[in-house]
């Protein structure tokens, strides 16, 4: 594999030769080329950045440079150029592994407050471009984006890891996390290794860091858990605040059949119906709030949100796309949004309206119960769910 990084940093990019593509590069597997920025420019300051059109604050990096850059480095077919950002694909274990199947690889490390948009675009008609992003915080610039994806690619490479066997093991790759481990001495400031490990039967030992990797994950991250796509693969996802205008649009076509069946009730006293596009913004944004939805042939035919109150894991505006009924997208999500409650969470509940008999029959069949005793929202009825727990020990 191929490496090429555009930077005003080089020295940035140093630990590239250290450790493992170091080695990589000493084993033939890897080529690893830092390139300054600053010599695909032709005035004396060397300029790479300009003020932005449309005003603000901050400087914008020139097009130009990296439109030399690419001609002269022969970014085309069999390139991937990777530009990493915020406002990128989030860089996965799943997309490292797709990543470490390419040729070749070209890091467009990016400072101030960005890049050009034309030379993304530009590049599309090159190669094949992938814009990621390391994670949900801002950085100053995209180096140490590209070092990360670097060292998570190239451990990929075939050959590469001594033991080949390891990468199956680890976190992420079998999507729960590591299991805790230990090494000698067996007993440490009054704490002992646990007696399983040292024991020798190497299918208790299996089971035992299973267990712990499954209730780590269960604790740490529960959205690792959860069913993450429908039968057909389509994705369940988090929602964004660029979801809301669709998802108020589905909300009040699938409540409409809710007003139906309680006539009772006035369009108004049914918040679906009458919650604003602000709301739902609102709802997306809250960080207590997990809101899913599912996208089928570019829109979204289905959502659900989870909510922690206390110890209840409270589940609300399940909803499937009134054209896309009966086809178990309903159940998908109610699964998806238990198995992302947290571990505080002894119990689910839910309401729905008096009158949805056929919603009701659903939840009784997914394991609720109604609750004639507790009270809900105006012309609703509760239902509940105790949450079943993994054994404690095995
Ligand atoms: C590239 C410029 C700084 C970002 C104004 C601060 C990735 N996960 C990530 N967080 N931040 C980056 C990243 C930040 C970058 C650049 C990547 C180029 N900046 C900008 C926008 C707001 N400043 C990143 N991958």
């Amino acid at each position: 594999m191929r490496l090429d990084y555009l930077t005003i940093f080089p020295d940035y990019l140093a630990p590239l030769g250290l450790s493992l593509p170091g080695k990589a590069v000493e084993s033939g597997l890897l080529e690893v080329h830092v390139h300054d920025l600053r010599q695909w420019t032709h005035d004396r300051h060397r300029t790479v950045d300009d003020t932005p059109y449309g005003g603000g604050a901050g400087m914008v990096m020139k097009p130009e440079p990296f439109g030399e850059a690419f001609a002269e480095l022969g970014v085309g077919a069999g390139t991937t150029v990777v530009f990493t950002t915020p406002s990128g694909e989030p860089f996965t274990q799943a997309l490292a592994a797709e990543l470490s199947t390419r040729e070749r690889l070209v890091f467009a490390c990016g400072r101030y407050e960005g890049i050009d948009q034309r030379v993304i675009d530009h590049a599309r008609d090159l190669a094949e471009v992938r814009e990621v992003s390391l994670g949900d915080y801002v950085l100053n610039g995209g180096e140490v984006a590209a070092l990360a994806i670097t060292e998570a690619v190239v451990r990929l490479l075939p050959g590469f890891m001594g033991n080949a066997a390891s990468l199956v093991e680890e976190s992420h790759a079998g999507g729960l996390l590591e299991y805790p481990v230990y090494t000698k001495p067996p007993a440490w400031e009054g704490r002992e290794v646990p007696a399983v490990l040292r024991s020798g039967d190497h299918g208790a030992i299996a089971a035992w860091r299973r267990e712990q990797a499954r209730r780590r994950t269960a604790e740490r991250r529960p959205d690792l858990l959860a069913p993450s796509a429908l039968e057909d693969g389509s994705p369940i996802v988090p929602a964004v605040p660029g979801d809301a205008p669709e998802l108020l649009v589905l909300q009040r076509a699938c409540w409409v059949q809710e007003a139906i069946s309680n006539p009772e009730l006035g369009v108004g006293e049914i918040p679906a119906l009458v919650e604003t596009l602000e709301e739902m913004a609102a709802r997306i944004r809250d960080p207590e709030v997990r809101l899913s939805v599912v996208r089928r042939g570019g829109r979204i035919v289905g959502s659900v949100t989870g909510r922690l109150d206390g110890d209840v894991w409270w589940i609300s505006r399940l909803m499937t796309a009134p054209d896309v009924e009966g086809e178990g997208i309903g159940r998908s999500l109610l699964e998806h949004v238990e198995a992302l409650a947290p571990a505080a969470a002894a119990s689910y509940a839910l309401y729905t309206g008096a009158g949805s008999e056929r919603n009701q029959r659903f939840y009784k069949k997914a394991g609720y119960r109604m609750r004639p005793d507790l009270d809900g929202p105006l012309g609703t009825v509760m239902l509940t769910k105790r949450r079943r727990r993994a054994p404690e020990n095995l």
